[in-house]
């Protein structure tokens, strides 16, 4: 039995090289890829999660340990293909169009990998047309838009109402400095959340 705390420890720490001789000897020891992605990288993953969100760390910590997570989940990736371990669901995650902010973006995309989301990262400055096509192409579950500016949640809207146009059924969730409950609720998307963690959540509420 592998001491997951050990793990877990060292991914919450940032520490690459020990993250990733741990989860090769776990391998060699025979033990399941997917325990050591959930009882291992996935926890460490939302215990740094949940002290984002209660100020206890901050964006360096959380991408220390993202940075972690993926050395270890590189690892994994074979196995888990091999043992035809699929992920919960896939999400589209970009920043809209006219924006080109990509930090926070980038943390949700770490937080929703850490809940088992496979992730398309559109990037940034995407259209309202290129979130379509993606969430189409990728058969995406979740659609996360990310936005930085007054200037640009004007194309939320124009996001939201293309995925409906389309007739995906996709959630789409929305996020970022100036967004708020209520211009979730005024342009018609699924959800709303102000960090990174509790965007992982609401994904995972909604694909329940
Ligand atoms: Co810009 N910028 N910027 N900027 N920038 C802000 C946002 C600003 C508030 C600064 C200010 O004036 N005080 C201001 C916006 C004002 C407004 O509209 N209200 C501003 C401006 C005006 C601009 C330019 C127009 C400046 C200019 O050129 N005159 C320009 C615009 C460029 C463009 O996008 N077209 C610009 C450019 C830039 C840089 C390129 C220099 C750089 C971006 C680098 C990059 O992202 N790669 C930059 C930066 C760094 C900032 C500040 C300083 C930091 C933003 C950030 O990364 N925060 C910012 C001021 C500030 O916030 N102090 C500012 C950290 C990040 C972790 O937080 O992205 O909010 P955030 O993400 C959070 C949550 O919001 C949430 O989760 C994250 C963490 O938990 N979240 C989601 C985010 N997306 C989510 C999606 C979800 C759910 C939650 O669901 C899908």
């Amino acid at each position: 039995m592998p001491d997951f705390d050990v793990l877990k420890t060292a991914m919450k720490a940032g520490k690459v090289a020990d993250v990733r001789k741990l989860v090769e000897a776990a391998l060699a020891e025979g033990v399941v890829a997917q325990d050591i992605l959930n009882k291992g990288l996935l926890e460490a993953m939302g215990e740094v999660g949940q002290r984002f969100k209660k100020n206890e760390v901050f964006v360096p910590e959380v991408l220390v340990a993202a940075r972690a997570m993926k050395a270890g989940t590189e690892l994994l990736k074979p196995h888990l293909i091999k043992a035809g371990v699929q992920a919960v669901a896939t999400a589209v995650m970009g920043t809209v169009k006219g924006d080109l902010h990509d930090i926070g973006k980038n943390l949700v995309i770490m937080m929703l990998e850490g809940a088992g989301f496979a992730v398309v990262d559109a990037g940034v400055d995407v259209s309202p047309d290129r979130f379509v096509a993606l969430a189409k192409e990728h058969n995406a579950k979740i659609v996360g838009l990310s936005a930085l500016l007054t200037t640009t949640m004007p194309s939320m809207k124009g996001a939201v109402e293309a995925i409906r146009a389309a007739g995906l059924s996709s959630k789409v969730i929305i996020g970022g400095a100036p967004v708020t409950q209520a211009y979730c609720d005024a342009i018609g998307a699924d959800g709303y959340s102000a960090d990174a963690a509790s965007a992982a959540e609401l994904a995972t509420r909604l694909i329940a």
